[in-house]
């Protein structure tokens, strides 16, 4: 679980080295939730990297490689990942409960969390489609919550309503994708995931502080 003081996660998506990403990080660490880091680090600083910046900055790390394999490389990677201090990993439901099954329970024996992708913030319509099956799918294997897509408001209601306060709702596609800072949470999401708005920015601290202020008070 993703303790929830700001409803902020950071979406690190850069190709920077750790010196220079572990700078940027303290500078917002105070503000921020969760780190969440992926394909541009696994690709860049590599696994020895992620394991220096989540041994240096003392937050939850959710590593968003959205996994979505057979069972037994579900695992695999689950493990590793654990290795290298990630607390959360993003999975596709879209393999299924045969896939997802294994892997749900091994997280749980771990202590990793994992978030299913139920919907997505741009395309996405064959979750859309599925989308309560999906949901009950997540619910039934006992995982920590849902992604679920701010330029998409109403999926975020509709999941909010089906699984109640027991789940988490990440929710991603806030700033240039064109959800509106605050109206995810407003809408039933514990976290908005903000990236390039920040990352991009000239100060990234007062952009991230502009975030929480409408967190805080949306005006949708
Ligand atoms: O704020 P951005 O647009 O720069 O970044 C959004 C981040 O959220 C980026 O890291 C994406 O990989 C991720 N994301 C989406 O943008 N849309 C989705 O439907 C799902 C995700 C995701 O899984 O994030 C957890």
């Amino acid at each position: 679980m993703i303790i929830r003081h700001n409803g902020l996660i950071l979406a690190f998506d850069v190709d920077w080295d750790t010196k220079r990403s572990i700078v940027f990080l303290r500078g917002i660490m105070d503000l921020i939730d969760a780190v969440k880091v992926g394909w541009l680090q696994l690709l860049n600083i590599g696994p020895n990297g992620i394991k220096e910046l989540t041994s240096g900055i003392n937050t939850y790390f959710l590593a968003d490689i959205k996994l979505g394999d057979i069972a037994h490389i579900n695992e695999y990677v689950i493990r590793r990942l654990r290795d290298l201090g990630i607390n959360g990993v993003i999975m596709h439901a879209v393999t299924g409960r045969e896939n997802l099954n294994g892997v749900a329970k091994l997280s749980r024996d771990l202590g990793i969390d994992i978030f299913l992708l139920i919907s997505m913030s741009s395309g996405g319509e064959l979750y859309d489609l599925n989308l309560d099956y999906n949901v009950k799918l997540g619910t039934e294997l006992g995982i920590a919550g849902f992604v679920v897509p701010a330029t998409k408001p109403n999926i975020i209601r509709r999941v909010r309503s089906m699984v109640g306060n027991n789940y988490q709702l990440l929710s991603p596609g806030v700033g240039v994708q064109g959800g509106k800072p605050g109206c995810a949470t407003a809408s039933g999401a514990d976290f908005e995931i903000v990236g390039r708005s920040i990352i991009n920015s000239e100060s990234p601290r007062e952009v991230t502080l502009s975030i929480l202020s409408a967190i805080k008070d949306p005006r949708c």
